[in-house]
């Protein structure tokens, strides 16, 4: 019986049995209640699992989120295992095993103080160190942070490589700073965050904000403080212990799950429209794979709104949006007033017709209404670059359209998935060449494909949320069973 919290609210369906509600008395355990029209149903068990969980985490918005995906398809699936019921495994990986919040206190250029706050959320190690990005942005709170490394904890599985969950990261904004003023950021931060961290530890790596820059001073500062060069971080310079394609990798991951799919169907990708939302690491990448196999990439976007190419984007003007996003750090709205490209200013990709989407920048970037537009013209797959970019309403209606709709913790774990290989890299103290590395991350991405089918496959069509999310779920709680009770 779920759930095992240790506060429940008096309200909670578990309250509700015996009281209150009638539908929910004679519905349990079996029967279900029914959300709105393009929701699932909603099992007895999963409103007390995450009334439970709401009490325990209020106001946790993303979290609570992330959470519920997960729960929607595990709880119905440990009903059939009542081993992970008993032991409260799904209770277990929801409550992280550790939060550290630490104050980050820095010097501008000209002098003056800033206060911000750094986080790192070590949410589970049971089948390897934690592992995860940093992300400095504003919009960083404790329950961003919280989604993030829940999710991490199931994709780490996914890649079948020995890496638990984390993530970290900090409200701080990068944009408009120096190269100085964000170099004594990151050395602030780092010399906190290092007494929480190592190489068999736990692993940070980049995220929304924290590119090979923000990498390079952090690892710095941590070689300094601790006097040992070690593969403690991820998605460093080749030069000073990176991996090769380890920046192309959750780009051309998310594409090589999205070809996983369509081949599945006896398709490919060659000739497909795509749109593309971000224009940032996972973005940039994700468009140059996507012209190599020939698809035509028809958007990129940012925080300042779209550009729509409408004859399809050439490499040539990729490497002028990567030169513009990654030296000059400036906005595409900038860019497309100096390059003559029409801008939908404040406009997401989602309103241009296209096969496939690839939704790139951020949580909650694509809703329902982008959902059915996408749906209505023609729109057959969504692969996610980005953590949960699609809202609960636009993945529930994605489902139930049967589309190809690969969610975050598969698509892109072609990443972190690359991080782990560069901690074998460190590990064995070599590098292996770029077509070795490549050739290794689309193994795991059709391993990764695998695993949905194996989970996912209902009435002979593959549910990828479901397998994603029970596939994740399984490695991670057998190694818990196999450890007792802690
Ligand atoms: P970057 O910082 O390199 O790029 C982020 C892009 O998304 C930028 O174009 C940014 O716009 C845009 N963006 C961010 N927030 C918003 C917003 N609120 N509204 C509109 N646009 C926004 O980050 P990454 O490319 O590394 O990360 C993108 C996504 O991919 C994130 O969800 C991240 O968690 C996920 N991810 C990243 C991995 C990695 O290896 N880097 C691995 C797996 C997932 P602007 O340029 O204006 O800032
Ligand atoms: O969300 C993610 O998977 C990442 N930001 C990459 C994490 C990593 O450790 O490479």
């Amino acid at each position: 019986m779920y759930s095992a919290f240790a506060s429940h609210r008096n309200d909670s369906v578990l309250g509700l049995i015996g009281s209150q509600d009638s539908t929910l008395i004679a519905a349990h355990p079996v029967a279900r209640t029914q959300a709105t029209s393009n929701q699932p149903y909603t099992p007895v068990e999963l409103v007390a699992f995450m009334d439970s969980l709401e009490d325990r985490n209020p106001g946790q918005t993303e979290f609570l989120q992330a959470v519920r995906e997960v729960a929607e398809k595990v709880i119905p699936f440990t009903r059939e295992h009542p081993e992970y019921e008993e032991a409260q495994i799904l209770e277990r990986i929801a409550e992280p095993d550790r939060v550290i919040h630490f104050r980050v206190t820095w010097e501008d250029d000209n002098g003056a103080i800033h206060v911000n706050r750094g986080y790192r959320i070590q949410a589970n190690n049971a089948i390897g160190p934690y592992k995860g990005g940093l992300r400095f942005d504003p919009s960083v709170t404790l329950s961003v942070l919280k989604f993030l490394a829940f999710e991490q904890v199931f994709k780490n599985s996914l890649t079948t490589l020995p890496m638990g969950g984390a993530k970290g990261g900090s409200d701080f904004d990068p944009k408009g700073k120096s190269n100085a003023e964000v170099m004594r950021f990151c050395q602030s931060f780092m010399t906190e965050l290092q007494r929480h961290i190592g190489a068999d530890t736990d692993i940070p790596a980049g995220d929304i904000g924290v590119g090979g820059r923000e990498i390079g001073f952090l690892f710095g500062q941590y070689k300094r403080l601790r006097n040992e060069f070690t593969g403690v971080l991820t998605g460093k310079g080749v030069g000073w212990g990176g991996s090769l394609i380890r920046s192309e990798a959750t780009g051309y991951g998310t594409v090589y799950f999205a070809q996983e799919m369509l081949k599945h169907k006896g398709e490919s990708i060659e000739g497909k429209g795509c749109v593309v939302s971000g224009s940032g690491n996972v973005s940039q990448y994700t468009a140059e794979k996507l012209l190599t196999l020939g698809a035509t990439v028809l958007t990129l976007s940012d925080r300042s709104g779209m550009i729509h190419f409408k004859d399809g984007l050439t490499e040539e003007q990729l490497a002028a949006v990567m030169h513009h996003k990654n030296e000059v750090r400036g906005t595409l709205a900038e860019f497309a007033s100096t390059n003559g490209f029409v801008f939908h200013a404040d406009k997401k990709p989602w309103i241009v017709p296209c096969d496939c989407a690839f939704p790139s920048a951020t949580q909650n970037e694509l809703d329902d209404n982008d959902a059915k537009t996408l749906l209505d013209n023609g729109c057959d797959v969504v692969s996610e670059g980005a953590n949960m970019p699609s809202t609960p309403e636009a993945a529930h209606r994605f489902e139930e359209a049967g589309i190809l709709f690969g969610p975050g913790k598969a698509a892109n774990a072609g990443g972190v998935a690359t991080s782990g290989l560069e901690m074998s890299q460190n590990s064995l103290r070599l590098s292996w060449p770029r077509e070795e590395v490549d050739e290794k991350l689309r193994g795991i991405m059709h391993s990764i494909h695998e695993t949905c089918v194996q989970y996912g496959t209902e009435n002979g069509r593959v549910n990828y949320v479901t397998g994603a999310n029970i596939g994740g779920f399984v490695r991670v709680a057998d190694a818990m069973l196999a450890y007792g009770v802690m």
